[in-house]
């Protein structure tokens, strides 16, 4: 995290020029590849990763479809982040797998990030892998969002436990541990409940389900959108309970 957290004001100064554009020009993308390129730099991070990681963002950012799109500010500033978060470990086909055979991964983030169906992709990825994946949803704040996630689980044929009785995260997370080991399923996803803000309350609860599932990875669900604000909500999620990787969605 301290790569992001040196590059955090450039990068938003960067990004926010070229987010509103409507006509990016050639000249555009040589100067922010340019600034980018510095940033990084100036950010220690290594010379060969750099060099990767501007090609590949240049790559993507002069594809006609980015160029000749409604909004090239908007998805070139995608691109870098997307592009970012690989680069820093955070892709799905990296994922650590518990080598006792069951693994477990915590997916956190605010409300709307796309932790839901983010849970359910995952699934259906996992699960055409050869895999077998159990998700459950332990939000008890929103009783429907036990039912979106039911009904997508559903529409994949993925197993899914929920129990809408109990008010308490972290039994449901036990009991959904012990439904997949019982169901010998090897990879428990587990959907949370997120807030409009980070909070307290929101830290506690996940703390709590963290200590009992024991997540192999902790992943912060992000919606591309709100940008380079990401690397800040990394940061205070990675402060209180740690965080393992990010998926944008
Ligand atoms: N365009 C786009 N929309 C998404 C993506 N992931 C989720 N969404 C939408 O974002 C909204 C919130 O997603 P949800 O998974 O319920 O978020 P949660 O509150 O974090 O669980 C829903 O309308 C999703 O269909 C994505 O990768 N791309
Ligand atoms: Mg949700």
């Amino acid at each position: 995290m301290a790569v992001f957290q040196g590059l955090s004001e450039k990068l938003q100064a960067i990004t926010d020029r070229m987010r509103g554009k409507s006509r990016i020009t050639e000249s555009d993308l040589k100067e922010m590849m340019r600034e980018i390129r510095l940033a990084l730099l100036e950010a220690d991070v290594h010379y060969q990763v750099v060099k990767d990681l501007v090609n590949e963002i240049s790559g993507k950012a002069a594809g006609s479809e980015v160029m000749q799109s409604i909004t090239p500010g908007q998805q070139i500033v995608k691109i870098v982040y997307d592009s970012l978060a690989e680069i820093l470990g955070g892709s799905e086909s990296k994922l650590a797998v518990n080598p006792k055979g069951f693994t477990v991964y915590m997916l956190y983030g605010l409300q709307g990030a796309g932790k839901t169906t983010t849970a359910a992709k995952l699934a259906y990825h996992l699960k055409e892998q050869g895999k077998k994946p159990i998700l459950t949803s332990v939000d008890v704040h929103r009783p429907a969002a036990a039912d979106q996630l039911n009904i997508l689980a559903q529409s994949i044929d993925v197993p899914c436990y929920i129990n809408k009785e109990s008010k308490k995260a972290e039994v449901i997370a036990q009991e959904a541990m012990d439904r997949g080991r019982y169901l010998l399923a090897d990879t428990l996803i587990v959907d949370t409940a997120g807030r409009m803000t980070i909070d307290e309350e929101m830290m506690t609860e996940l703390k709590a389900i963290a200590s009992v599932v024991k997540p192999d990875e902790k992943l912060l669900i992000v919606d591309a959108m709100i940008g380079q604000e990401a690397v800040n909500i990394a940061l205070e999620f990675d402060r209180d309970i740690g965080l393992d990787g990010f998926i944008m969605t």
